[in-house]
């Protein structure tokens, strides 16, 4: 019995009335299934499906020649923080001809959390160019796949980020090293609702 099927049966607790979304977003490949898995109490729901000969033309293995399976809607965990309060985790799919679910996964969204594979880096900035277009707060995590290790500073600049968006390293197979990455999103949000409640509103600066 896998670690996922022995958290199946957690159930939520009759208190639990607000439900808070968060998206993990990122290229093909990146980490998203499995991030949700390592944190999710509950066994995760994963539309993952097997990659074939039919899709070699549209799948493109470069850096992930292992991979044998993509998601080809969302993955879907939880994690209750406490007695009211439960994260609902979404993993959207990677794969370019699947993008057009992306806009619908994150609205009401709270957050999302970007991960980025230093090997194909590049293949994350859509993702970016999204949520910055939608509106909704993110942070990056750098995914550790053993890969070229570049400073802060060196993805920052590929990505074209933003100096306050928060960036970390992690490893998505590791619970704690994913817990901590969603901690950083909500401690992130959680300065950006700050900020915009001490900013004085319009009529105040007339
Ligand atoms: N070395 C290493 N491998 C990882 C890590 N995270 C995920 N993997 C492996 O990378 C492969 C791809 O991971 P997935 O979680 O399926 O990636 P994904 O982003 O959901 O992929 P798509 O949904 O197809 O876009 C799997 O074989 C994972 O076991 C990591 O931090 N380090
Ligand atoms: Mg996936």
């Amino acid at each position: 019995m896998d670690s996922a099927t022995s958290r199946a049966s957690a159930p939520l607790g009759a208190s639990a009335s607000n439900g808070l979304k968060i998206v993990v977003v990122g290229g093909f490949g990146v980490g998203k299934t499995t991030l949700v898995r390592s944190v999710s109490e509950i066994r995760p729901l994963a539309t993952e499906e097997t990659m074939t000969q039919a899709g070699a033309a549209v799948d493109d293995l470069t850096g992930v020649t292992t991979k044998t399976a993509t998601t080809v809607a969302f993955d879907f965990g939880r994690i209750t923080l406490d007695a009211r309060n439960v994260l609902y985790l979404f993993g959207a799919p990677g794969q370019e001809r699947f993008w057009f679910l992306w806009d619908r996964l994150f609205s009401g969204t709270l957050g999302a959390v970007v991960l980025v594979d230093t090997r194909r880096i590049d293949d994350s900035w859509y993702a970016i160019d999204r949520l910055e277009k939608h509106g909704t707060p993110f942070v990056v995590a750098v995914n550790d796949f053993g890969g070229p290790s570049f400073t802060p500073e060196q993805v920052r600049e590929a990505l074209d980020l933003d100096p306050h968006v928060p960036l970390v390293s992690c490893d998505a197979r590791s619970r704690e090293s994913s817990k901590l990455v969603l901690i950083t999103l909500v401690e992130h949000v959680h300065t950006l609702h700050a900020a915009d409640r001490v900013r004085p509103s319009r009529q105040e600066l007339v």
